[in-house]
């Protein structure tokens, strides 16, 4: 293992797999410290490529996304660790990448075959692996990896933002935590920190760090948290006998209280348990003590231990008194501070008719469960999702007629016609289908509104059918729901009289188709192609649905008849032909078309 520092104020990562939290939380720490530089320079995500957007401090900055190891590893050639959350990726890539130095796996589950690998190739290749199985490790005031030492709260508390003068090197993660807290407490805090994990076979030991704290100038002594189980230790014990660590060592192995069980107990680690009495942590507590290291009584006298030997640091003149700063306040994410009551913030859209939110979508604040227990269909849907309201079974009724017979008009339609053309060249089922939509308007199946508009006005203010019309001819507008290309007197719509047939059965009543008819006898006068359109019968229908429902109020009716809801029944009931013919025509295999010269008067 490389000796000396790992980690310094410009060091930068390269962090496998995409988690937001922890690079988020390396750079807040970043900010607490000062940083100049986000100490993540890129992060892996296998297959995808792009940015991800974080926060440096109060600034949003964009951190590169790499497909592979080896692209990470080349765009970012002075990121030097490595940090690796899930245990399938292959460390031992990332290992053997010329640029890394550090490899930190925090994920569990890594084989211990695949870790004894790691250990060999990082060991021949002065390389260095902390984990699996870890949270990581911090240096105070420079770097830190993944989620160490837990919350920014508990960072500033343990004066993490600044060095200290202990190197602190601990089995597990969890107790990491615990023991920085407590050296910040009795010493002036950590320099560095690392948790090397609780696999039988860690990728670096408790005594590898020791004895690389041993060679950092400013770390003047060195906690140690071992456990029961394995025989790192020993090493550890070997290294202080032969004297190669000269710094005061304060050790505490935890686990004593394995003996109280009748039968080997496994502790949460993978190598938390006791093999036999060497691998106890009476044994290797009093192994460590007869080395030389100072090891308290219990871990409730550990705290007190490393105050003495700090405290006797300090009186010896070997310990400065560290420069103290003031770190600058994180600032909050916005969702939290929302959360938390702090601060309001407007919303940018307001929505009325729907809501995903909860433990099923609602339609106007009905429940899904509850539309299909109630055997709502098509229409009941259109109810809720344009009109707020669940309407009378025959009002839904002729909403689903309205889209039955409307659905389609055979090939040669305006909209069918766009949809069949753009379809033959090429285009997807979607543009197929916009640019059918797309003909929708006043001539086109659109004038359904202004059928609606204009007899409502007409019907409302008491023109006679013939004043209607003439005053329509005054100004120039055809009657909208009247006429038709292919419709005649004597070959009158289907549609129109299938529609006006189920509201006379099922409308209270219906005055407002009744005006539209006798517009329509007279129109017939003038020509024999006046007859009432589908259009003219949905609108005409719609204002007395509306008028004898009593579901709405009046100036809810205006207010339908002003912005326009009923060409939607159009738009929608149409799009299930234009997708037909979308389907048809690719199904037919039709290619490019393109109008005949024979069809075109060209002139000048
Ligand atoms: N004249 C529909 O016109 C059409 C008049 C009128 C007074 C009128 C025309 C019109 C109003 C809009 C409307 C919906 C363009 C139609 C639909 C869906 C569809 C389609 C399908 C489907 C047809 C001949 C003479 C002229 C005109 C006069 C015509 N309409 N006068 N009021 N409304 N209607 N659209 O046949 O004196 O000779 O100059 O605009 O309701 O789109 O199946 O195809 O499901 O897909 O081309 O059913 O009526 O008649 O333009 O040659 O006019 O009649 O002023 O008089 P045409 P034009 P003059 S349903």
């Amino acid at each position: 293992m490389a000796t000396g520092q790992l980690f310094s104020r410009t060091t930068q990562a390269l962090f496998y797999n995409y988690k937001q939290l922890p690079i988020q939380r390396m750079l807040d720490f970043d900010f607490l410290c000062g940083r100049e530089t986000p100490s993540v320079a890129g992060i892996i995500n296998p297959g995808s490529e792009g940015f991800q957007k974080l926060f440096f401090g109060q600034e949003e900055i964009a951190i590169p996304v790499h497909g592979s190891i080896e692209a990470a590893c080349a765009a970012h050639p002075m990121a030097d660790v490595f940090i690796k959350c899930s245990a399938a990726a292959s460390s031992m890539s990332a290992l053997k990448q010329p640029t890394i130095r550090v490899v930190a796996i925090i994920a569990e589950g890594v084989p211990e075959s695949d870790t004894k690998h790691l250990i060999a190739y990082a060991r021949s290749n002065n390389k260095v692996v902390i984990g699996p199985a870890t949270v990581g490790g911090i240096q105070a005031g420079a770097f830190r990896i993944g989620d160490t030492a837990g919350t920014i709260d508990n960072i500033i508390a343990c004066k993490l933002y600044r060095p200290g003068s202990v190197g602190f090197v601990s089995k597990s993660g969890g107790m990491s935590n615990e023991l920085y807290n407590t050296i910040a407490r009795v010493t002036d805090g950590i320099y560095e920190g690392i948790a090397i994990g609780g696999d039988v076979f860690p990728g670096s030991t408790l005594s590898d760090h020791v004895l690389r704290f041993n060679n950092i100038p400013q770390v003047k002594m060195i906690v140690v948290l071992g456990e029961l189980g394995g025989r790192d230790e020993y090493s550890l014990v070997e290294a202080i006998k032969q004297g190669k660590v000269n710094k005061p060592v304060v050790a505490w192995v935890s686990g004593t209280c394995a003996r109280l069980f009748k039968s080997e107990v496994q502790f949460g680690h993978a190598g938390a348990k006791s093999g036999g009495e060497l691998e106890s942590a009476q044994a290797k507590n009093q192994a460590l003590k007869d080395a030389g290291a100072v090891v308290p009584t219990s871990f409730e006298a550990f705290e007190a231990s490393i105050k003495e030997a700090f405290d006797k640091l300090v009186e010896e003149g070997k310990i400065e008194s560290v420069k103290e700063v003031t770190p600058p306040p994180i600032p909050e994410d916005l969702n939290t501070a929302i959360k938390s009551g702090k601060v309001r913030a407007p919303t940018h859209i307001i929505s009325t008719i729907s809501d995903d939110r909860g433990e099923e979508p609602c339609y106007a604040g009905v429940p899904m469960s509850s539309i299909l227990e109630q055997g709502f269909g098509v229409g009941d849907i259109i109810s809720l999702l344009w009109f707020k309201r669940s309407l009378p079974r025959y009002c839904t009724k002729f909403i689903e007629i309205c889209i039955m017979l409307c659905a389609d008009h055979g090939p040669c339609v305006s909209g069918a016609h766009n949809t069949i053309v753009t379809a033959r060249a090429g285009k997807d089922l979607v543009s197929s289908l916009v640019s059918g939509l797309l003909t929708i308007g006043p001539r086109f199946g659109g004038a359904i509104d202004d059928a609606a508009r204009y007899f409502k006005d007409a019907y409302d203010r008491g023109l006679t059918p013939y004043e209607f019309v003439e005053s329509m001819k005054k100004k120039g507008i055809r009657v909208p729901g009247i006429g038709h290309r292919i419709k005649r007197g004597d070959n009158r719509d289907k549609r129109v009289e299938l529609l006006q047939e189920f509201a006379r059965t099922n409308f209270p009543s219906v005055k407002y188709m009744e005006y539209a008819v006798q517009v329509e006898t007279y129109t017939l006068t003038k020509a024999n192609n006046l007859v009432m359109n589908v259009d003219g019968a949905i609108g005409s229908l719609f204002l007395d649905l509306l008028a004898g429902s009593g579901m709405f109020t009046k100036p809810e009716i205006d207010e339908i008849v002003e912005i326009g809801y009923l060409n939607g029944l159009f738009v929608l009931a149409r799009s299930i032909g234009l997708i037909g013919h979308t389907f048809d025509q690719k199904r037919l295999k039709q290619p490019l078309y393109r109008h005949p010269w024979e069809d075109v008067l060209y002139t000048k």
